[in-house]
């Protein structure tokens, strides 16, 4: 963990992006790395970086870039030196011994930013395992001070290395927390069950896009917002108020980034099974971002690894009270007309800005079909024939006079039918 108590840890980046990668993407992510890095409570002190045909396998970086890498950090006076790619256990213990410094990856730090601000016992058990399988390959790094000594009386077996116990040790650990969370998985499959009737929205998108603000803004409930990489990593559901009587539940989720080590995806596959579950995504994106595009991208690609590629989403442009006013119209058309899903325009900050991203959610709710039973006398026929147009009947008994029906239908219908008498009870 990096120490937030002075003296603050002095990091210098390093990015070795492949030729072919777009200069101006370069400096997106090494100014990507660098709030990550003060996120993690570090001060930048300085950068490198060279152009790779592809990575070599001592230092990542060529020997000479790797030797100037470890002059230019020593003489920054730098603690930590972190790479925007992922080493090698290899490549890291190399570098170590070469430069003296504590090496990072740019997965290493954002799981230890994860650590630093998991709140909940979910997202701690979460983050616990995320680390221990992104240590275990790497264990025999992390021992090279030490040599491989037997002791330890009781617990190792015989003629097992220090090495071989710790990695046994976590393989347990890794065993008991995969239960727990499995576990807790269960509660919240309980706790969803009862919802089904109720449209359900989840708010997915890059960090820092403003899905907590949209769903602080939408609910007009206190949702935690900062200006920082990675504030949510907890799912948090809220009733919203949609207008003209409707409801509906949304819920914010843990935001990605590019290079998400793929052992974080997998351990909050959890928290983001409330995204699973949803009905609608709502892909939260910062238009007034530059990279807004890469980052849609990068978005979409971590849904389809987490199997919700085909979930209905609409894509929600935020931050448009950033854009400079003459241009919106433009910016809104260009973004509407790259992809096929339905797209609204809004601001989290700006008065009445969340209004069209209300709208459409009242108009997914009145979509939404909820399973009932009906009774209706046989005499209403007119009613009995818009049933059958508007929804779909699962179940039909003539009880003499009287017709039981179970049905899904849309909300909109089923008000209707309140409205004129029609019995009708939850089929939940
Ligand atoms: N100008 C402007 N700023 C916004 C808007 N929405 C969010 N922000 C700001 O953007 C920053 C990030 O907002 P969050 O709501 O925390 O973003 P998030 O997507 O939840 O981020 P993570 O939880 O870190 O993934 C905060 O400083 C917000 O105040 C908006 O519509 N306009
Ligand atoms: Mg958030």
């Amino acid at each position: 963990m990096i120490e937030l108590a002075p003296p603050v840890e002095k990091a210098f980046l390093v990015a070795a992006p492949l030729k072919g990668v777009q200069p101006e993407l370069v400096d997106e992510y090494i100014g990507e790395l660098g709030r990550l890095t003060d996120t993690a409570g570090a001060v930048v002190v300085g950068e490198i970086r060279q152009r790779l045909d592809s990575p070599h396998p001592k230092y990542y970086l060529g020997e000479g870039k790797a030797h100037e890498l470890r002059e230019e950090a020593t003489a920054q006076g730098a603690s930590l030196i972190i790479f925007d790619e992922e080493l090698s256990p290899a490549q890291g213990k190399n570098l170590e011994k070469l430069t003296g410094i504590r090496i990072m990856d740019r997965a290493e730090l954002i799981l230890d930013i994860f650590a630093t601000r998991a709140r909940t016992a979910e997202a701690k058990l979460q983050v616990e395992l995320a680390q221990l399988q992104y240590m275990l390959p790497r264990l025999a790094r992390m021992w090279t001070h030490l040599s491989r000594v037997r002791g330890g009386v009781g617990m190792r077996g015989p003629g097992e290395t220090q090495l071989e116990t710790d990695r046994r040790l976590i393989g347990l650990r890794i065993a008991r927390l995969k239960e727990d969370l499995e576990r807790v998985a269960k509660q919240r499959a309980t706790q969803r069950k009862g919802r089904e009737n109720v449209l359900q929205a989840a708010l997915v998108g890059y960090t820092n896009a403003g899905k907590s603000s949209v769903l602080r803004g939408l609910s007009g409930t206190d949702v935690f917002v900062e200006d920082r990489l990675f504030a949510t990593l907890d799912a948090t559901t809220r009733t919203v108020d949609l207008g003209e009587g409707y409801e509906g539940l949304v819920t914010d989720t843990v935001g990605f980034i590019r290079k998400l080590p793929h052992h974080l995806v997998a351990s909050f596959r959890a928290t983001l099974e409330e995204a699973g579950e949803a009905d609608l995504l709502l892909h939260t994106i910062d238009l007034s971002h530059p990279g807004w595009e890469e980052q849609k991208q990068v978005v979409d690609e971590v849904l389809a690894g987490l199997g919700l590629g085909e979930k209905p989403t609409v894509l929600v442009f935020n931050k448009t009270d950033r854009l400079p006013h003459e241009e919106e119209a433009a910016w809104r058309d260009r973004a509407a007309a790259l992809y096929e899903e339905p797209s609204v325009f809004v601001s989290a900050v700006a008065a009445d800005g969340l209004e069209p991203l209300r709208t459409l959610l009242r108009e997914k709710v009145q979509e939404v079909r909820a399973e009932v039973d009906i009774r209706l006398p046989a005499s209403q026929g007119a009613t009995m024939a818009e049933i059958y147009r508007e929804g779909e009947v699962l179940n039909r008994e003539d009880e003499g006079a009287v017709v039981h029906l179970r049905a899904r239908l849309p909300a909109a219908v089923l008000g209707r039918l309140r409205q004129r008498g029609v019995e009708v009870l939850d089929g939940a």
